[in-house]
């Protein structure tokens, strides 16, 4: 192979570009936004011998002497140079199985709809106790896992974030350890059904083999189901459980985790000797500490990293208390699922900020967990009126719409009763006000700060 097309010149694409040039593979990289500074791609890539850049549109003679396509997960299939790649018969594979083939040290991956990336931030806490400097956290998370592995050699470990969008177009990755969190809809403004977006995501245990261990949720019938039909996967798989004592794996029970082998039982720790908050985050501690005990780490280390780590910016994040009402920055809960679990995470009565971009999920569940703990909830955005018209449906009539997220902070710190929780969970992408989640976060808590 002498020459590769690589779609899409965002942090996979230049990642991509990257490590191909420096293997001696000519690319040409695509991207469909005219507008992209063809000078800012440039600087990013070394070898720029090897490169050739083309924005908004290509030539079809462009593609005759391409020999691989290297696919960015957020670059669309419906494009017509990807439909003209598919149809010149080019093979494709996505950013990860790029970087995976030229992997010389041991990965572990972890997918699943939420959670993912506290369970990899915790893992790679983890991993670092033991391989220092060797380990490293790569992928969705932010850092591209084809620009990561360029120099590096078979010491090295990786924990790989995963989304169903990477996993589409991989042949050979196969990672040694693996965890499936759990499986709900998302992302279903991409994928024309459920089971296509699942099946995304057991594309992550497709090429394990007996040698290899998978790890899942107990607790997820669609996980638990899929083991029962054995023939799905070779490899070993090891659950944990939030609910119930399991005859091998880890799991909580009494306010304790465990780990169980043929052999021992072992406590691990009691669940207030933690940070984090939530069943939900139960779970992703037992997975870290499920992966990174079989990627070679102690179980006195997998605890002690679990006891010091103190959670991620945007996930339940406290942001302070004022007059007795506690305020929390969930702004990384982009569906239905991740808000109803940061409601049963809190204790006591909700005042509830959602909305934003709709993506295509029902709110039928997340109306249910609303009547129990919700006292209001204060919905702004594309989606406001969409999920009212749901509350409606099921009875639950606490809702009040605001204009902006500002005024809805305003109006929750109006509403709010001592001993109350404020709740940025927004159910919803952010994409109709900010940039992303992040920023819609920091706005959320530059309001909060100010309130007087
Ligand atoms: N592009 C086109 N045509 C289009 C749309 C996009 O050419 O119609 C181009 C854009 O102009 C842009 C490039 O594609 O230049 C962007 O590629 P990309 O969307 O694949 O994004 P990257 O910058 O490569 O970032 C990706 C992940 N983004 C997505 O999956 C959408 C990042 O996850 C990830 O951190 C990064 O690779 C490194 O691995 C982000 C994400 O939102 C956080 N992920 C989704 C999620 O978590 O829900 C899946």
């Amino acid at each position: 192979m002498d020459k590769a097309i690589v779609l899409g010149a965002g942090l996979s694409g230049i990642g991509a570009s990257k490590l191909l040039i420096k293997n001696n593979v000519e690319v040409l990289l695509f991207d469909n936004n005219p507008k992209l500074s063809l000078d800012k791609i440039k600087k990013k890539i070394y070898g720029k011998a090897k490169l050739k850049i083309k924005l908004g549109s290509i030539d079809d003679k462009e593609l005759d002497d391409i020999k691989l396509c290297v696919i960015s997960p957020g670059f669309p299939k419906d494009n017509s140079v990807y439909q003209k790649i598919l149809s010149k018969k080019i093979p494709v594979i996505s950013e990860i199985e790029l970087a995976y083939l030229y992997t010389k040290g041991e990965i572990c991956a972890i997918t699943g709809s939420n959670g993912k990336t506290t369970t990899v931030e915790l893992t790679a806490e983890m991993l670092k106790s033991k391989y220092g400097d060797k380990a490293h956290k790569v992928g969705n998370i932010g850092i591209p896992y084809s620009d990561s592995v360029i120099g590096k050699d078979e010491s090295d470990k990786y924990v790989i974030e995963c989304s169903s969008f990477q996993l589409e177009d991989i042949v050979n990755f196969r990672p040694h350890v693996a965890a499936i969190l759990n499986i709900v809809p998302d992302h279903l403004d991409r994928y024309p059904k459920y089971t296509d977006y699942i099946n995304a995501k057991l594309n992550i245990a497709i090429n394990m083999t007996k040698d290899d261990i998978l790890i899942l949720n107990y607790e997820d019938q669609i996980l638990r189901e899929l083991v029962l039909q054995k023939e799905l996967f070779k490899c070993k798989t090891v659950f944990f459980s939030s609910r119930r004592t399991l005859t091998e794996g880890f799991y909580m029970v009494d306010n304790a985790i465990f780990f169980k082998d043929q052999t021992k039982t072992i406590k691990l720790l009691n669940i207030d000797e933690i940070k984090l908050i939530g069943n939900h985050n139960y779970e992703n501690v037992m997975a870290a500490m499920a992966v990174s005990y079989y990627m070679g780490v102690s179980l006195v280390d997998v605890v002690d990293v679990a006891k010091s780590f103190m959670g991620l910016e945007h996930r339940i994040e406290f942001v302070r208390e004022k007059n007795g009402v506690k305020y929390y920055n969930d702004s990384k809960a982009t569906n239905p699922d991740a808000t109803i679990k940061a409601i049963d995470a809190i204790k006591g009565k909700i005042i509830l900020i959602a909305g934003g971009r709709d993506k295509g999920i029902d709110y039928g569940d997340l109306i249910i967990a609303m009547k129990e703990k919700v006292r209001y909830t204060i919905l702004y955005g594309e989606a406001k009126k969409k999920i009212a018209y749901k509350a409606k449906d099921l009875n639950y009539n606490n809702i009040i719409y605001a204009d902006s997220l500002e005024e809805a902070v305003d109006m929750a710190h109006n509403y709010s009763n001592v001993g109350d929780t404020v709740l940025l969970s927004p159910a919803c992408s952010s994409f109709d006000m900010y940039s992303g989640y992040e920023e819609r976060g920091r706005a959320f808590k530059e309001k909060v700060m100010s309130l007087k």
